[in-house]
């Protein structure tokens, strides 16, 4: 949790976006069942701990910009009896003392105080569609406010989407939160470097799996921000395989894409290397095309570049390589033209980066590409994926590769989050070369 001014300062923000008069209304999740009496780990909606740094399921924020009482929450009581089984609550005198809350109250007293809360609201700043059970009380208290309108008491004017004003907002990072994505990006590092020192014959995707999670979490990480991808061989050619229980050979490249959440942010980094400690002739080959057109791409996320900037000269100097390595017939510019390219290089090359891994923000302002400014982060993660199957030179065949750092925009160079991670051929080797020195130790 950031200090609490941090979230103040956040919510003050919003409040002044959004205008007097308006209201705006979050839901925390709710939590899901996995099997009978069991759910799955709990894990607050980003834009909830945004702005409060609560972690507890059934919570509601109610923030009303201009009203002497702007800041209520609902939580889940103290109850000694229940906290004995489920774990601890702040309870209402935590949300008031704790969390800085203006008013607070049990949740349960959400619905019979919510119509009240919303009367008269220029605009209600609400995620509609996310979550039925909220969907189905904000129905209820705009209903009832409609159907018997007291005296002076109408529903909310007009409801609109968190995304034009809290999403803003999160897009651009706060110096709190860059040094939160650096930890997160630090650990990942970390991670990428045990699981490069460990892989070798006999070793599977899952052990790799595990020891980059164990090594999120022994240093101070909440574990993973997303499903961890430990690809190796043929399995590197699959974007989002998720199987991860292969046994390695030791002749083929293992891709890891995994990212460590530290503080609700997280990191999102790939690196490739070979299982036997040192690239093949064909491997670097492939390797050194894709490395090449990331450090190009890196050197134009400044601000007023755009990320289809990013992607266009990904997209050259990868079809470029392709054509020479006979992949494709050239020339590479007839290969754009058509989108063939798209057969070794089908997913774009960056995506907002932050407190989730696909963070908010539009992509595009007036149907153009959104200029990058700085403060907002983002990856950068070409790759090029040769299944077995293609009818390509064979020495290719079964080689997939993909590079990614997080990235922040700067006022001048871009800032690699991840450059603690090792990424060139030399790195890499050296790091893979690690685990021979251990042995030799001991
Ligand atoms: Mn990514």
């Amino acid at each position: 949790m950031a200090d609490r001014a941090t979230y103040e300062r956040r919510r003050q923000r919003l409040m002044d976006l959004v205008g007097d008069g308006a209201v705006i209304l979050l839901m925390a999740p709710p939590e899901k069942t996995r099997n009978a009496d069991v759910t799955y780990p709990y894990r607050t909606s980003s834009d909830f701990y945004y702005l409060t740094g609560l972690a507890e399921p059934e919570s509601a924020l109610v923030l009303r910009p201009g009203s002497s009482a702007p800041y209520v929450l609902f939580v889940r009581d103290k109850d000694p009896d229940r906290e004995r089984w489920e774990g601890r609550r702040i309870g209402v005198e935590g949300a008031l003392g704790q969390f800085g809350a203006d008013e607070a109250h049990p949740i349960e007293e959400l619905e019979g105080r919510l119509s009240d809360l919303l009367a008269n609201a220029t605009e209600l700043v609400y995620p509609v569609g996310e979550n039925p059970e909220a969907d189905r009380t904000v129905g209820e208290a705009i209903a009832s406010l409609r159907r018997r309108p007291r005296k002076g008491k109408r529903p909310p004017a007009r409801i609109a989407d968190p995304h034009y004003s809290l999403h803003e907002m999160r897009l651009r990072k706060d110096e709190g939160e860059l040094e939160t994505l650096r930890r997160a990006a630090a650990i990942t590092g970390e991670a990428h470097r045990a699981a490069m020192a460990s892989a070798g014959a006999g070793i599977t995707e899952r052990e790799l799996e595990a020891l980059v999670d164990y090594t999120f979490r022994r240093r101070g990480g909440a574990g993973p921000g997303y499903g961890t991808i430990v690809g190796s061989g043929e399995n590197a050619t699959i974007l989002h395989y998720v199987e991860n229980d292969r046994t390695l050979t030791g002749e083929e490249l293992v891709l890891i894409d995994a990212g460590c959440e530290f503080e609700f942010h997280t990191a999102d980094v790939t690196r490739t290397f070979p299982a036997s400690g040192q690239f093949s002739p064909p491997q670097r080959q492939v390797y050194e095309l894709v490395l090449r057109a990331q450090r190009e791409a890196i050197e134009l996320a400044r601000p007023g570049g755009t990320l289809a900037d990013l992607h266009d000269r990904c997209v050259s100097i990868l079809t470029e390589g392709m054509v020479e390595l006979g992949l494709l017939e050239g020339p590479a510019s007839a290969r754009i033209e058509d989108e063939s390219y798209k057969r070794f290089y089908p997913h774009q090359t960056s995506h907002w980066l932050g407190m989730d891994v696909h963070d908010v923000g539009t992509y595009s302002v007036s149907k153009k590409p959104r200029p990058l400014e700085p403060g907002m982060v983002i990856t950068i993660e070409p790759g090029l994926y040769i299944s077995e199957a293609e009818e390509v030179p064979a020495e290719l065949r079964g080689i997939g590769v993909r590079i990614e750092d997080d990235v922040a925009i700067t006022d001048g160079a871009p800032e690699v989050l991840s450059a603690g991670t090792p990424k060139s051929v030399s790195e890499i080797e050296q790091a893979c070369r690690a685990r021979l020195h251990d042995a030799e130790a001991s």
